[in-house]
């Protein structure tokens, strides 16, 4: 293994910080005194190979990638950096030494929870994936105090509560007090020459705080740069002298709003001040960091786009196009075309979805009184987005500013270099719906890099029994070129190797059944079909379409409990939004069904439902390798691609699901007969929107028709008829989801599913293949996409000149 300069043997470093970091001894120490000693001897075999790399880019003054994103969903930190560094025995053996557990150590850590669902994640992996394939990159976010809320249930019905990660001392970082930067709202713009000066009204600062992000044995080791706001002054002097200390500290409290929570919406979007100002707090103050940075090497301007690639994640950052202008104008005395020119040869969007209530929209009014300058420039890029239409005379013109609001994927689109979706059907949609003006005038920017996700944390880290038998049957080269895995696709037919596949499945399965004891109280069997739908919950998931099909099930065991029924155990995981009342209504649903299917002494071990609370990135940890069946249900055309659903396939999982977003992939990559699809396609779902009638799909579909009029009366809700009355109202009147269209279907493809299962040694099969054909579905091989396609960048790992 490569030299890592150490600081000495682990056992050493651990005991050296519980003194001289923590300030305890080993016999006063606690689980969490420990997990603190531990990150920071971690964390000083990381500092060597981060200088290096950071030297190496300097020295060879190489074109960095800065990926702007609001959410960084990390989980957590320190079991995979260990993984990542091979320390893993080591860690043990130390720790064992005082007789403290390595894996109670680890999992005392808090989730680093700053993002809420898919894109955040994608974010995190997209980190690890640039570490190890040893690319020049800086991640940029915002340092939440509060990252997504906590989520219990307090009779059924989703509780939230403030997360609070912080707490204890977070040993992943390095604050940089010295490294700050001012960021303006509000204010005047005056005219000088013909140089505009925008004076705002407020400034706060924004603070770095610097964690490092290694790759594979740390070869090449990244900076995820956060960033957290602190008040220009902390007093107010009038207040603070009359003795008003309150009043005085107003500044602080205010500046530090900005970086204090996470906005908990997962495709909607509100509209708030606070939301623009966080945006544009992080963008500018990213921009500001990456122009000092390269005006340390280089005089001229024109040279950013061949050594600064920008990717924004979604429209969040979108702000950056006007921002970047504004410095290159303002600041640097370019004119306007020409800064426009550098801009957008830097900069890059990723769009994640086209549900049209995701789509941010700011109010000009809005926009003008936070950002005002922002505002001009905006209206200069949309006059060049109208020449540009002219020049192409496509006829429909798209604006980016419009009835009172501008658009930030349009104004993103215009900015950018290169535009894409995260799965071909999602690509594809994109140049045929919301994108298709834009599209037809600037015909080469949109493309495809379908998602991926880092199997250092998702096989190799959340499953060392399947670990364990890949490196004993492949070697271990997949864990930085995963299409290896196809190797395993002959054993599919070796029986004995299929056993020791199920063997590692049936362990997963066996932790996951402790942990619901242990955690719930409840007693799940591990012979079970365990079936997962883990995301957050959202109308076009359909988790709902998963709870009625439960529900009939149900009845259909309860009606003829001696035939030969697969049992089920039916796993929910995730929040809704806590303004996003139908979802919690959904949630509160799923909890009654589950509490009713559990108490029936006639279904017995048949079938279970269990929704734990607070999913978060280490449940998923746990439940992913222990799936037999991955729930992928979305109504076609609106999962922009979707991540779980890979790491399920990767983990032995077999997709249930619509062929929507990446599914599609999957089922080319796994082959047809290896994984169930029902329903309806995208253009169908487009077809059959004129004329839908729920009724008219529910009065076709007994089975459907049963569980809705015994959600009516009050079945699951004993005493209490009209508890559930809102949800079916509104599959009733509005099923936009079409969640009785597709009813039927999916009924019958679990039908399916249940006899697949029932033959063991033939879905012992599609399990393998399941695994040994979505080694593509690595983000390794996503980041190289980009790369290439995008950024123009190359690897500097192996390059020791
Ligand atoms: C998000 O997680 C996603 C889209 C979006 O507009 C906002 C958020 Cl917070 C998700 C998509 O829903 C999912 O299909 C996709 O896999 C993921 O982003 C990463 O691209």
């Amino acid at each position: 293994m490569k030299d890592l300069k150490n600081t000495g043997s682990l056992a050493g470093a651990i005991e050296f910080h519980l003194a001289h970091s923590v300030g305890k001894t080993p016999d006063a120490a606690s689980i969490t005194d420990w997990r603190l000693a531990l990150s920071r001897a971690v964390r000083d075999k990381l500092v060597t190979p981060w200088f290096d790399a950071t030297h190496r880019t300097y020295a060879k003054d190489r074109k960095r990638v800065y990926y702007l994103s609001m959410e960084f969903l990390l989980g957590r930190i320190l079991e995979d950096a260990v993984n990542n560094l091979g320390l893993e025995e080591e860690a043990k053996e130390a720790l064992a030494a005082y007789g403290v557990n390595f894996a109670e150590v680890v999992n005392d850590e808090p989730d680093a929870a700053l993002g809420n669902g898919g894109l955040g994640r994608l974010a995190a992996c997209f980190l690890d994936s640039l570490s190890c394939l040893g690319i020049p990159a800086y991640g940029y976010g915002i340092r939440y105090a509060h990252g997504l809320f906590h989520q219990s249930f307090e009779d059924g019905r989703q509780v939230e509560m403030a997360e609070d990660w912080l707490r204890h001392q977070h040993n992943w970082e390095f604050e940089r007090s010295e490294c700050t930067y001012d960021i303006g709202f509000g204010g005047q713009v005056t005219e000088t020459g013909s140089r505009a000066q925008w004076t705002p009204s407020d400034v706060v600062m924004a603070q770095a705080y610097d964690t490092p992000v290694p790759g594979w044995q740390a070869s090449w080791t990244n900076t995820l740069r956060l960033w957290s706001a602190k008040p220009k002054k902390i007093f107010d002097l009038d207040p603070f002298n009359r003795g008003d200390y309150m009043q005085a500290a107003a500044p602080e409290v205010l500046a530090e709003t900005i970086s204090r929570v996470l906005y908990p919406d997962d495709s909607t979007e509100i509209g708030k001040e606070l939301r623009l100002k966080q945006e544009f707090f992080f963008t500018s103050a990213s921009l500001q960091d990456l122009m000092r940075r390269f005006l340390a090497h280089n005089g001229d301007l024109r040279a950013l786009p061949s050594k600064v690639a920008i990717q924004m994640n979604d429209t969040h950052p979108a702000i950056a196009g006007p921002e970047l202008i504004r410095q290159l104008t303002d600041i640097h005395g370019l004119s306007f075309e020409d800064a426009f020119d550098i801009a957008q040869g830097t900069l890059n969007y990723t769009n994640h979805t086209l549900l049209p209530e995701a789509l941010e929209a700011w109010d000009v009014g809005l926009m003008t009184k936070v950002l005002p300058r922002h505002m001009q420039l905006i209206e200069r890029i949309d006059d060049r987005l109208s020449r540009d239409v002219k020049k192409s005379e496509t006829g429909v013109a798209p604006r980016i500013v419009d009835n009172g609001s501008v658009n930030m994927g349009t104004l993103a689109f215009t900015c950018a270099r290169r535009v894409n979706g995260v799965s071909a059907l999602h690509t594809d949609l994109m140049k045929q719906t919301v994108f298709s003006d834009l599209h037809a005038v600037y015909p080469d920017r949109i493309l495809n890099q379908t998602n991926g996700v880092t199997p250092r944390r998702w096989v190799h880290g959340c499953n060392p029994g399947l670990r364990t038998l890949l490196n004993e049957t492949i070697g271990t080269g997949w864990v930085n070129d995963l299409e290896q895995l196809e190797q395993l696709t002959p054993l599919a037919d070796d029986a004995a190797f299929r056993i020791r596949f199920m063997a590692v499945k049936q362990e997963n399965k066996q932790r996951l059944v402790d942990w619901v004891a242990e955690t719930m109280g409840v007693q799940i069997s591990p012979d079970a079909m365990f079936d997962i739908q883990i995301k957050r919950i959202h109308e076009y998931k359909r988790q709902l379409m998963n709870a009625l099909e439960t529900a009939a099930l149900a009845n259909a065991i309860r009606r003829a409990p001696d035939e030969d029924w697969t049992p089920r155990v039916k796993f929910f995981g995730g929040k809704a939004a806590p303004a996003y009342l139908d979802a919690k209504n959904i949630i509160w649903l799923i909890n009654d069904i589950a509490k009713s299917v559990n108490e029936d002494p006639v279904i017995g071990d048949r079938l279970k439902v269990i929704y734990p609370p607070n999913y978060n990135v280490s449940m998923a940890e746990i439940l992913i390798p222990a799936a037999d069946l991955s729930e992928q249900i979305s109504t076609a055309g609106k999962e922009a691609s979707g991540t779980g659903n890979m790491k399920f396939a990767l983990n032995g999982a077999v997709t249930i699901g619509t062929l929507d977003g990446a599914n599609v992939e999957i089922r080319d990559h796994v082959g047809e007969d290896n994984i169930y699809i029902f329903g309806m396609t995208a253009d169908q779902v487009q077809a059959a929107r004129d004329g839908y009638v729920t009724q008219a799909h529910i009065d076709r579909s007994p089975v459907l028709k049963e569980v809705i009029e015994q959600i009516q009366t009050g079945f699951y809700s004993p005493g209490e008829p009209n508890r559930h009355r809102p949800v079916l109202e509104k599959l009733l009147r509005d099923d936009y989801f079409m969640v009785a269209a597709d009813f039927d279907a999916y009924w019958d493809a679990q039908r399916q599913v249940d006899q697949g299962f029932a033959d063991r040694d033939a879905w012992a099969r599609m399990a393998v293949l399941n695994t040994a054909r979505s080694g593509w579905f690595s983000s390794d091989r996503t980041i190289k996409g980009y790369a290439r396609d995008v950024w123009g960048v190359e690897s500097l790992l192996g390059d020791t000149t």
